[in-house]
């Protein structure tokens, strides 16, 4: 898989967040700075999103201008905070906003004029003063502040909270990283691994978990080795076999836990959990006469081990199968294990093909050509790509007209050509209108090898029958991001999930796991309701850029969350039997020919 430079990483999504910074100040400033708030906006999400470190392309403005939404002005911002370590103008812009004010900004319901609003008449400078005066009732005596406004107010606060105390999935690996590998290299080490939620790859995680078997004489060196990191910024707790410290700039916790190598299996166990798993494994062993905790399995009575170096020891001597962390929820794993009838799990090895993406022809980084050579170098198990550009309605995105798409068409079998074999697959991301209807002609949605239709509009209402209508035209092959929700900035809408379901079935069409680490979309849980009932899925990035790529293995995450096997998922077939999918299309069957 392809690596990513993370001192890099870590520099571009400094300077993003700088940059949106800047863009709510601007925002802040008014109608006058909408403009500046966009550009500011767009540049802090091509850093967001780079692979490379911005460094590499900050050898002169020439170079930087070649980067999507970073023109002139912002790259000479990025040139000074590379020799100088800040920005002037940032400066001067944190002195004529209120700084405080800005955290109400990224709240998703409140806009400029509210908060100024807000702050004027009712002297609310932060988020809790403004939940104290919700809940005191005092926003509601404001005129244009009716019961629904304050309710939406309410649930942007609720997303705000979640956004912001626990950590989306992608950025938690990132960060964990560096530190994983300091705490594995670290003398006395044996072997060391992430634990927790992490490890279970939950959409959200909390805080980190580490847990290593160490030489005991050792152990002391080690905690206070881990606790005086460079990256570390307060020391939470420290004793003789854990410590806890939070991270500078993220203000992440790290949990690390020491135990001796014969206990490994055990800690780590006890470590991952869930909570729940853990407690019913120790509710099975009591009634057996053992009992479990973090240095092995014991006969109560004795006092014996009888397990504790490994995970799979353990669970044999449980006589169940060896449970993979994503599994551990207490979603009837344990059962399954026990009857040895656990799913083998889908893997990224199995991955034959990414399916939604998008190129410079709507609103992705980088044009056609560039996104296959990529991926043939860093992918190299694909066999095929869907280019999946955004249809007319989609204006903000740069979305395509018919007569583009056409010319599209012309530009992918030359490629196709030049590469000698048909890597590439014509594919769009429709837009489900309104009323359930497309926005592009019938006649030509036949000529794409794959349509995936998807909402971008009305989030706020029982999608269910829009869903439906795009399933029952013949012409879309999936459905795309089906809930619509973004974790922590927007809530999914109302869907009868059990009634797509049943007619993604009947009318074959496959529903999409999206792996954009704010999308993840088909969710876990929903994955599970889903492939029990027989519903084919796909799993894509939908990239935008090149290193989004990468996301294809949160998508995965989520669908071994989901308890699927590689058969589940459509796109880790051959595109012949991609072809036979297609063909079952609206043939009323519950069983797809695969
Ligand atoms: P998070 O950090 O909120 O995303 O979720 P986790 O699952 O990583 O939870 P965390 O960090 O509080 O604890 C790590 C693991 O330690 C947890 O998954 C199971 C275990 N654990 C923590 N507290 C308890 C407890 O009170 N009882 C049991 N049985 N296990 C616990
Ligand atoms: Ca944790
Ligand atoms: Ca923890
Ligand atoms: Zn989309």
């Amino acid at each position: 898989m392809a690596k990513i430079n993370l001192a890099g990483v870590q520099r571009n999504r400094d300077l993003a967040e700088i940059f949106h910074q800047m863009a709510l100040c601007y925002k802040y400033l008014g109608n006058e700075e909408r403009f500046r708030a966009i550009a500011y906006e767009a540049a802090s999400r091509t850093l967001y999103n780079l692979k490379e470190d911005i460094a590499v392309y900050a050898k002169d403005i020439k170079t930087l201008d070649t980067l999507k939404g970073i023109g002139e002005s912002i790259g000479e911002k990025i040139l000074e905070y590379l020799s100088a370590n800040k920005i002037e103008t940032f400066e001067k812009l944190k002195k004529k906003v209120p700084q405080q004010l800005l955290e109400l900004m990224d709240i998703s319901s409140l806009g400029p004029a509210t908060i100024k609003l807000l702050h004027e008449k009712l002297d609310i400078s932060n988020r809790e003063e403004l939940i104290e005066a919700i809940e005191a009732g005092r926003i509601a005596t404001l005129r244009g502040f009716g019961a629904k406004r304050i309710e939406n107010m309410k649930r942007g606060l609720k997303l705000f909270k979640e956004a912001h105390t626990r950590l989306l999935l992608e950025d938690a690996m990132i960060i964990a990283e560096p530190i994983f590998k300091q705490v594995q290299s670290m003398p006395g080490v044996i072997k060391a691994e992430i634990a927790g939620s992490l490890r279970r790859k939950k959409e959200t995680i909390g805080d980190i978990d580490i847990v290593a078997a160490a030489e005991k004489r050792l152990w002391k060196k080690i905690i206070k080795n881990f606790i005086s990191f460079s990256s570390t910024e307060r020391v939470l707790a420290s004793g003789e076999t854990k410590a806890s410290i939070l991270l500078k700039k993220t203000n992440v916790q790290v949990d690390l836990r020491l135990v001796e190598e014969s206990e490994f299996g055990a800690a780590l166990l006890y470590s991952t959990g869930s909570k729940e798993h853990n407690i019913v494994l120790r509710t099975i062993a009591k009634a057996k006469g053992w009992k479990v905790n973090e240095y092995g399995v014991f006969e109560t009575e004795s006092d014996k081990k009888l397990a504790g170096a490994t995970e799979e020891e353990i669970y044999n001597l449980f006589d169940m199968q060896f449970i993979p962390p994503e599994l551990r929820e207490m979603r009837g794993e344990i059962e399954a294990a026990r009857n040895h009838l656990l799913p083998k799990l889908v893997e990224e090895k199995d991955i034959k093909a990414d399916m939604h993406m998008h190129s410079t022809w709507s609103d992705g980084a980088e044009n056609i050509e560039s996104i296959a050579r990529y991926i043939l170098s860093e992918f190299p198990h694909y066999e095929y790509i869907v280019i999946t550009d955004h249809s007319p309605s989609q204006h903000i995105a740069g979305g395509l007209q018919a007569k583009e798409f056409l010319a599209q068409f012309k530009e992918i079998e030359k490629i196709n050509k030049k590469l000698g074999k048909g890597f590439i697959k014509k594919g769009v991301e429709l837009d489900i209108l309104t009323d359930g209807s497309l926005d592009l002609p019938d006649e030509l949605l036949q000529q794409f090898d794959w349509v995936t239709a998807s909402i971008h509009s009305g989030f706020n209402r029982d999608n269910t029958k829009r869903l439906i209508k795009a399933c029952q035209n013949p012409n879309v092959h999936c459905i795309g991001h089906p809930s619509g929700r973004l974790i922590g900035q927007r809530e999914p809408y109302a869907v009868n999930w059990d009634e797509l379901f049943e007619i993604s079935i009947s009318t074959g069409t496959a529903i999409e796991i999206n792996a954009q680490p704010l999308r993840l979309d088909l969710r876990d849980d929903l994955v599970k309701m889903a492939i029990e009932k027989g519903v084919m899925l796909t799993i894509s990035s939908d990239a935008h850029s090149l290193n989004q790529f990468s996301f294809m293995s949160l998508g995965v995450a989520v669908a071994r969350r989901g308890w699927c096997t590689r058969k589940n998922i459509l796109n880790t077939f051959k595109w012949q039997a991609i072809e036979s999918f297609k063909k079952n299309k609206t043939k009323v069957s519950g069983t797809m020919a695969l």
